[in-house]
């Protein structure tokens, strides 16, 4: 690929684009990689186990630093509580850094314990939110172990049936739980609210949309922020005008990126849409005075194909839908826009988006220093059947 580079650069510097702000942009890009995409998953039906799948949070941060290693552009990984707690979370930050990555963001895990069953934050029974409030405070501390700067909270909280629980209630019990927990929030790191608009519930969510998430966030106060999984809206939404809107607010904490066709699929970021990516991509980019602190994360399962082949396709995907965004000559569109010039508009973001950007992304590459093929240093490397014969198949899953 990198032979086409200086054709490329040719065409882009012809479209009056800076390609030197587009690669300082791509060469600071990061995503930060989920670890429990790199153990055994699947669906309610069946969890198929994979030869070298990562059985431990040691296993977890090897080979997320392997994917660092072989993109340049995943400096972190996102920690999951319980399926990751330890005994020395300083240790872990240690062994981390040793292998050049970061400890990101902590997730509570407030959906698989009994007592979690009509609720957590928001269940009728208060036991059951005491405990729910503890674990939060208890990810509070993990956070500060591993030096992370967010926590970043989805609840399952529902109900399956109308009149189940009241959901006026609910609401308040939410606020209280979460204003909980964000009082302990240190100043300088933030708290993301995820949404989801439905299962493991399926009547009502307690945090079903950006929405009410966007307002939870207003109430309780500047270091809590919306946190965009999108694989968490119903069909049809134009997930880029949420992004649009949350930036220009200022309460766009970070992203959960995956695909999906129908439910919440966590399917390969950029494989089911990659077009719908890179409209996300472009408002962040037509957002970037404001998206600063914005985190780039993946929250996928692997359940039937190459769990280290598939993260890397999964970063590569998120550099391709970024470098695309940054090829649009926003200047041009802006004329066009107020020109009231439909087509001439979107065909000027359909330009950038039909552009092949493989040679650029090698281009950055070969200048960090790493192969400009991913995949085939990864073919090259011998990884897969390094961990597969030091592992077997009986690595931990989720489910
Ligand atoms: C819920 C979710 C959440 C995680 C979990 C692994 O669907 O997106 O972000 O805690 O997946
Ligand atoms: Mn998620």
């Amino acid at each position: 690929m990198l032979k086409y580079y200086e054709a490329l650069a040719d065409q882009i510097a012809a479209r009056g684009i800076d390609l030197g702000a587009v690669k300082q942009k791509l060469h600071d890009q990061k995503i930060e990689l989920p670890s429990w995409s790199f153990g055994n998953a699947g669906t309610r039906f069946q969890v198929f186990s994979w030869p070298g799948a990562a059985r431990d949070i040691h296993e977890r941060v090897a080979d997320a630093a392997f994917v660092n290693n072989l993109t340049g552009v995943a400096p972190s990984i996102a920690i999951h509580i319980p399926w990751d707690k330890t005994e020395d979370y300083s240790a872990l930050k240690q062994e981390a850094e040793t292998q050049g990555i970061s400890i990101g963001a902590v997730n509570p895990n407030w959906f698989q314990e009994p007592q979690y069953k009509l609720g957590s934050l928001c269940s009728p029974d208060a036991g059951a939110r005491e405990e729910a409030i503890a674990h939060g405070v208890e990810c509070i501390e993990v956070m500060k172990a591993v030096d992370g700067s967010l926590l970043s909270v989805w609840l399952a909280d529902g109900t399956n049936y109308a009149g189940q629980d009241d959901m006026r209630s609910r609401k308040h019990r939410l606020e209280h739980g979460l204003a909980e927990l964000y009082k302990e929030i240190p100043d300088g790191k933030r708290m993301l609210v995820e949404y989801k608009f439905f299962e493991p519930a399926f009547y009502s969510t307690d945090l079903p949309d950006w929405g009410t998430s966007y307002a939870m966030c207003l109430k309780l106060g500047p270091k809590a922020e919306v946190l965009v999984d999108t694989g968490h809206h119903a069909q049809g939404t134009n997930i880029a005008q949420i992004v649009m809107f949350l930036l220009d607010e200022g309460r766009l904490g970070g992203f959960h990126f995956n695909s999906r066709k129908y439910a919440d699929d966590d399917l390969i970021v950029g494989t089911v849409n990659p077009l719908e990516l890179f409209e996300i991509f472009y408002e962040l980019v037509r957002g970037e005075d404001k998206a600063a602190n914005v985190a780039y994360m993946l929250d996928q399962n692997y359940n039937i194909e190459a769990k280290i082949e598939g993260a890397i396709i999964s970063v590569i995907n998120c550099q391709t839908a970024y470098a695309k965004a940054l090829l649009v000559n926003r200047a041009k569109l802006a004329e066009a826009q107020a020109a009231g010039d439909v087509l001439g508009a979107h065909r000027l973001m359909m330009e950038a988006y039909e552009t092949d950007v493989r040679p650029l992304l090698a281009k950055i590459r070969e200048e960090k220093g790493i192969d400009p093929d991913p995949l085939a240093a990864l073919k090259a490397s011998g990884y897969e059947k390094k961990i597969a014969d030091a592992r077997g198949s009986s690595g931990s899953g989720w489910a």
